[in-house]
């Protein structure tokens, strides 16, 4: 137990307690301390990376001190908690943030300016936090700045990956991955190494018998790692409420065996055992959307929960309740299967190491775990073979097969003698090898499971998840639309358009309310209100235009209309399409007289995205629109009328600067297979419009904003099966558009046909599963209607003003609350004095 100050020495304690930072006074005072006595410089040697630090380390005093009393007020309220299950938190810079969100960003602006620094070349200096892919991560970043802006007791858990998502650079048109150390100096977190779990691997399984009769089982020998905590402070919006994200290292378990092996001379083997135990959080997965098998990765999973529960369970059996009170004091959601094993060690521990009865336990675990999908693509649906899991966890094996049995034999009670339906369920799946089905592990195991747009969360109720719909009913399958905070995706990003709106707004904060939102729709008509919201977008343009010229040396006209789709590159996302459809124009222009040209909007395409390094397809993608940029670019005959660019290493703090410079994005997933979206929302929100297809949450943001607002096109995910069959077993004729395209593509226009081949033939030659033909003609008759629309400024900007009025739904408060309501059962904690 920590030791505790005895009575009498209380005083001095209290008399001598850091307060931080009140005033731009002590917030100087704290800065310069900092740089001299901290980083050990002075005025005669301090950049502006040493003006970085020492401002993120006040501010981070500030936040510590806040986070103390949130944990102690959460302690002493001794409330329901959530637990949020992520191996990814993708999120981006931290200073801004928590300037922001204390309320300090106007001291810290004057005072760094009396120091002689702009805040924002201070705020560039810092390394983004990339501990994710994409959507998935950013989702869960966006959740846990709302669940602190709520004043929600909930903690992160997830691995402190000493490599994060890697770098991108462009090499001849290229990918080329580089990795992304970013920890040599981390301001924001706080090492715990007092607060570690040993976790075990491998081993053996024993039975014994117990006085009663009972069989025990005892998982034995194996190797130990162990995992330290670094904890990262959380700060709400406009709240004292700072919680707390978990991030878990793996080291060497200094046991007995390191010690003989040193003592016997073996130094370098016992070097080599440290490295192998921090291998387990050396480095994050880039794969989205796409299940590998590694063992390294199971490991991952297993370490990261493991030590979570230890600690969730160490936390609630201080507060001596009976085991079943563990619901009412603990929620935990899972984000994808990747935490899944968590029920099953929650399982091993009530049965195994606290003597539960398995149905007694079971009941705790049900309880307690919610589990988020995030996708309906089968590449994406984790399964670990079962000689794996034997090898490594042999006890949860065991258990896996134990759950399973339980689950079938009451699948059985309830639809007798269905023997297809007991093999489509089970959580085992009968092949060589066998393999766990981690998605319907995590549904047996949780009491509520949420898809993330209403179109997903029907999609999975009808399809990957439709037995399971028939066997818990269907009040087990809920919706929770994802969302985005407004605090980095409104303010921060787009500092300019959030004050216009607060100015509207009447005294309300559209920052804890998005719904205010509404009221500027009041103002559409007013001249003012219409100028300095063109302004605003142009001057954002301005920005991007500027980091376009930086990173890539190209010049495009911040006047012409920018046309952005930024995400992972996957196939289902259909870059290609975009691409393919940037080649058409580009011929298009090139057979017109100089007259027609004349009449032509002109248009940047934009491109950024991460391709994961072993999908060879994406990487073609990425080629392709580099080849085409290299044409079309330096093409005399075009001019502004058309400029292709793809940003390197899209990550966060990019999006900051590109989601408000756009004009039109492109969310243009095959129908069906885009769970929801986030960056979809982050446009609008930003003033920006979308040409999409009628998937994930581009649905309910057309429901809202309303149809006219929005350029949809493209076949409906109710008939992409069938079109899928018909290119199977029927005739496929190509669109006769794509053709062209694709006979320019061969001709060598745009370098070696040879390099893009399989991008063609994935189309033409191989079914064309992501049906980029049949959705073709469709894509281009919508941006024709996307330049009719931009030529006329007056109606554009009205359409952009309308949308954003409209976006309240899409915060992520909204969804946090839902969660908070319909599957946590949690409460919020304010803080009584603020
Ligand atoms: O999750 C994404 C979906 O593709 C989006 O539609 C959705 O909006 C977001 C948030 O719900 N999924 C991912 O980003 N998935 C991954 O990054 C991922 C990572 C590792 C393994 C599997 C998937």
């Amino acid at each position: 137990l920590p030791a505790s100050i005895p009575e009498p020495q209380r005083e001095a304690w209290l008399k001598h307690s850091a307060h931080g930072f009140k005033d731009k006074d002590g917030f100087e005072n704290e800065v310069v301390r900092h740089v001299e006595t901290t980083l050990a410089r002075s005025m005669f040697n301090c950049d502006e990376s040493a003006a970085y630090a020492a401002c993120s380390l006040a501010f981070r005093d500030r936040l510590i001190l806040e986070w103390n009393r949130t944990q102690q007020r959460q302690t002493f309220a001794d409330g329901k908690r959530l637990y949020y299950l992520s191996l990814e938190f993708l999120m981006g810079r931290a200073l801004d943030n928590a300037m922001l969100n204390i309320g300090q960003k106007d001291i810290a602006k004057s005072g760094l300016a009396d120091l002689g620094f702009r805040i924002e070349d201070v705020i560039e200096q810092e390394h983004d936090a990339a501990l994710g892919n994409g959507g998935l991560g950013r989702l869960a970043a966006c959740f846990l700045d709302s669940l602190a802006s709520l004043n929600y007791p909930a903690w992160g858990y997830g691995l402190r990956y000493r490599y994060g998502i890697f770098k991108q650079e462009i090499i001849d048109g290229y990918q080329v991955e580089v990795p992304d150390y970013w920890l040599d100096f981390n301001p924001w977190e706080f090492p715990r190494h007092d607060v570690t779990v040993d976790i075990q691997f491998y081993g053996n399984v024993r039975k014994s018998v117990n006085e009663s009769g009972k069989t025990i089982s005892h998982w034995e020998g194996g190797e130990v790692v162990k995992a330290v905590a670094y904890d990262v402070p959380i700060p709400g919006y406009a709240t004292p409420s700072t919680n707390n994200l978990r991030l878990w290292s793996s080291k060497a378990a200094s046991g007995e065996f390191d010690f003989q092996k040193f003592n016997s001379g073996d130094y370098e083997s016992s070097v080599a055992d440290q490295q192998r135990a921090e291998t387990i959080s050396a480095v994050l997965y880039p794969n989205d959307n796409l299940d590998r098998g590694k063992e390294l990765r199971l490991k991952q999973q297993y370490f990261w929960v493991a030590a979570s529960l230890y600690d969730i369970v160490r936390r609630f059996k201080k507060s001596k309740r009976p085991w079943k009170e563990f619901p009412d004091q603990v929620a935990i959601q899972l984000n994808d299967t990747h935490p899944t094993l968590a029920v099953v060690e929650l399982q091993r521990i009530l049965i195994d190491l606290e003597g539960l009865e398995w149905d007694e336990a079971w009941n705790i675990v049900t309880n307690t775990f919610g589990y988020t999908n995030h996708t309906v693509l089968p590449e994406a649906l984790e399964k670990w073979s079962v000689p794996l899991i034997q090898h490594l966890l042999p006890r949860h094996l065991q258990i896996i097969y134990d759950i399973n049995l339980y689950f079938l034999q009451f699948v059985e009670r309830n639809f007798p003698k269905d023997r297809e339906l007991l093999s489509r369920v089970s959580i085992i799946e009968e092949s060589q090898p066998k393999m766990v089905r981690m998605a319907f592990l995590a549904i047996v195991g949780s009491h509520k499971v949420n898809g993330v747009a209403e179109l997903h969360s029907d999609l999975i109720k009808t399809t990957i998840f439709k037995d399971f719909v028939q066997i818990f009913g269907p009040d087990k399958f809920t919706n929770v639309t994802n969302g985005i905070t407004p605090r980095r995706w409104l303010h921060q990003a787009n500092p300019r358009l959030s004050e216009l709106i607060s100015s509207k707004t009447s005294g309300s904060d559209p920052l804890t309310d998005l719904s205010q939102l509404n009221k500027i729709e009041l103002s559409i008509n007013d001249p003012a209100f219409r100028k300095e919201w063109a302004e605003i977008k142009h001057a954002n343009k301005v920005r991007l235009a500027k980091l376009i010229k930086s990173s890539t040396g190209i010049t495009v006209n911040p006047s012409a209309l920018f046309d952005v789709q930024v995400k992972r590159i996957h196939e289902y996302k259909r870059q290609q399409l975009n691409i393919f459809g940037v080649i058409h124009r580009y011929l298009k222009l090139k057979a017109m007289s100089a007259e027609e040209r004349k009449e032509q909007q002109p248009r940047v395409s934009i491109f950024g995205g991460k391709a994961a390094p072993g999908y060879w397809m994406a990487k073609q993608i990425i080629h392709l629109i580099n080849s085409v940029g290299s044409v079309v670019n330096n093409d005399e005959d075009i001019g502004d009328l058309l400029k292709v660019v793809f940003l390197p290493d899209y990550n966060v703090s990019k999006a900051e600067i590109i989601v408000p410079a756009s004009d039109i994005s492109e969310h243009i997933s095959t129908a069906g297979t885009e769970a929801s979206g986030t960056s979809n929302m982050k446009f609008v929100l930003n003033g920006g419009l979308i040409i999409g297809t009628c998937d994930g949450a581009n649905i309910e943001i057309t429901r809202e904003i309303g149809e006219n607002n929005i350029f949809l096109f493209g076949n409906l995910a109710e008939d992409v099966e069938d079109l899928r069959h018909a290119h199977t077993y029927g005739t496929h004729t190509i669109d006769p558009e794509l053709q062209k395209v694709f006979n320019e593509i061969e001709s060598g226009r745009f370098g070696s046909s040879q390099d893009f081949a399989s991008l063609v033939s994935a189309v033409r030659d191989h079914g064309d599963y992501y049906l980029v033909s049949d959705d073709f003609a469709s894509y281009l008759a919508t941006q024709d209607l996307v330049d009719e629309a931009y030529k006329n400024q007056e109606e554009w900007i009205t359409k952009c003003i309308l949308s954003v009025s409209r976006m309240g739904f899409f915060s992520s408060d909204r969804c946090i609350n839902e969660y908070a309501e319909g599957i946590w059962n949690i409460e919020p904690l304010p803080c009584k004095e603020a």
